[in-house]
């Protein structure tokens, strides 16, 4: 391959792409199949799992909506210790932690110079403490990713409701941006009540995505932003069927025309709550594409924020591997909250729950049952990186083609109960229907069945023991690719 067919071949690859009115329902699934995550995508992709910390004035006042009018004198929390918050999240398998600098009450954690109700103003470290740091610092120190939830909706600010607000907003995110280091990823939620003046704020996102991608130009914004996509509910329960590449029909202009553009930029529109966000009936309507993964976010406990007489609701290890299995296992990542109690600390009933996980999660897959196997795929090419633990090589198709079978013919007869695949999404998302079968010594039966592949899928089915399987294509948008092969026993 030239040098320059690479250059060009690698160019081509973005995370949006136009569709015209000319284009075939054939030239629109290729298309798909080419839209790939912008690096910044993929390295959040990878996360697998990041950690919410909810803290802050409603920790104190055991409220889950902040009025905007505490006094910042009930925070203070008596042994605040952040290096323990982000010591139980690495632990527990978390690769980056987001923390709420400031929710719907307005209250900052750090001493924002923009406002009284923060942090500066409370008995905590005398007012001269800064929640944001602390946390900053302790990422930097485990070398995990941090990130910042800042709430667009701010019931404390009197500019609330006028074109100044969104002048305080961008004050309070260069503070943010540029005062503890690197930011991995930037949490607007989407809630939007009404200010003093009984007017609904209408938020400058244009601004604030520049300014983002100027000062940090790393971090994914998500939810009410163009990174990364809400996946419609808090149950922590994800699509079965999870494309992340889907239709937006509002791209600026100007990003679609200009071939430099490595990535957009847009405000998220429309429902992201179906079931369908990405099939090819959806696709074809629409006027662009872009790579929008989803994220799954959830809390350990029935709030957000931390309260005492929650302490035995929170959900236990099975149920958040049953989370894990419908989140990570569904093409997303796993945001969890881990709320702060008002001593400043991960409680020890949530860090006995988050223990208990991690344990079952390694039970299950720290022993690939695959290891080992001899690979057969007739139409297929590079087998071996099917099994080689490496993200990044992958296995595909010859001469194009959208199905394929890949048989496994174990070491030693074995007994599993469910199944990992990854597409290299680094190509693109392609497959859109499986088949799991297990030759039982006369034939072959199907043992489970699935849609969608993405970064990560997971199936568990009813146990079979067998010393072959193969994993039958069925449908891809172009030749689908494999990075990864796993059979994994939960007991
Ligand atoms: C919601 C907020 O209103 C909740 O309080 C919480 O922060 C959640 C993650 O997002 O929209």
């Amino acid at each position: 391959m030239s040098l320059l067919f690479t250059i060009l071949g690698s160019a081509q690859k973005r995370n949006f792409v136009k569709i015209l009115p000319t284009d075939s329902p054939k030239d629109i699934i290729r298309k798909a199949a080419n839209v790939v995550p912008s690096p910044r995508q993929l390295r959040w992709q990878k996360l697998e799992l990041t950690a919410f910390f909810h803290f802050g004035v409603n920790t104190f006042t055991d409220s889950e909506w902040g009025t905007g009018k505490e006094d910042p004198k009930i925070f203070n929390p008596t042994s605040l210790n952040a290096d323990q918050w982000v010591k139980v999240a690495k632990d527990a398998g978390f690769k980056q932690v987001i923390l709420t600098a400031k929710h719907h009450d307005g209250f900052c954690l750090w001493p924002s110079k923009y406002t009284e109700h923060s942090v500066k103003n409370s008995p905590w470290k005398n007012g001269k403490g800064d929640v944001v740091k602390e946390v900053a610092d302790a990422c930097k120190k485990y070398k995990i990713g941090f990130g910042i939830y800042l709430s667009p909706w701010d019931r404390n600010s009197p500019l609330y409701g006028t074109e100044a607000y969104n002048d305080y907003f961008v004050n309070q995110l260069t503070e943010l941006l540029t005062n503890y280091g690197r930011i991995d990823e930037v949490w607007f939620d989407g809630a939007n009540g009404e200010g003093p003046n009984g007017k609904k704020q209408v938020y400058d996102f244009d601004r604030w995505y520049k300014l983002i991608r100027k000062l940090q130009p790393a971090a994914v914004i998500a939810i009410m932003g163009p990174d990364v996509r809400w996946v419609g509910t808090e149950s922590g329960y994800g699509r079965e069927t999870e494309w992340s590449v889907v239709p937006v029909n509002n791209l600026d202009p100007n990003a679609i025309a200009s071939n430099s553009q490595k990535s957009i930029a847009f405000k998220p529109e429309g429902d992201m709550r179906g079931d369908d966000l990405g099939s090819r009936e959806k696709i074809f309507n629409a006027k662009a594409l872009v790579w929008y993964p989803a994220e799954t976010d959830v809390s350990i406990r029935p709030g957000w924020f931390y309260h005492e007489k929650q302490n035995d609701e929170i959900k236990s290890p099975e149920k958040l591997l049953d989370i894990y299995f419908h989140s990570v296992g569904r093409n997303s990542v796993l945001l969890m909250n881990i709320p702060p109690d008002k001593e400043g600390l991960i409680n020890d009933a949530d860090i006995k729950v988050l223990k208990k996980w991690k344990q079952l999660r390694d039970q299950i897959f720290s022993e690939n049952l695959a290891e080992g196997s001899k690979i057969i795929s007739e139409n297929g090419i590079r087998t071996n990186a099917l099994l080689d633990k490496n993200y990044d090589s992958y296995w595909t198709t010859k001469n194009a083609d959208t199905s394929a079978v890949i048989e496994l013919q174990l070491k030693e007869t074995g007994t599993f109960n469910a199944l990992m695949l990854q597409e290299n999404i680094s190509v693109g998302q392609r497959i859109e229907k499986f088949d799991l079968e297990y030759w039982d010594g006369n034939s072959w039966k199907k043992a489970a069945e699935g849609t969608t592949v993405g970064y990560k899928r997971l199936l568990q089915f009813p146990a079979i023991t067998t010393n072959k399987v193969r994993i039958k294509i069925l449908s891809s948008r172009l030749n689908p690719t494999l990075s990864q092969v796993g059979l994994f026993y939960e007991k």
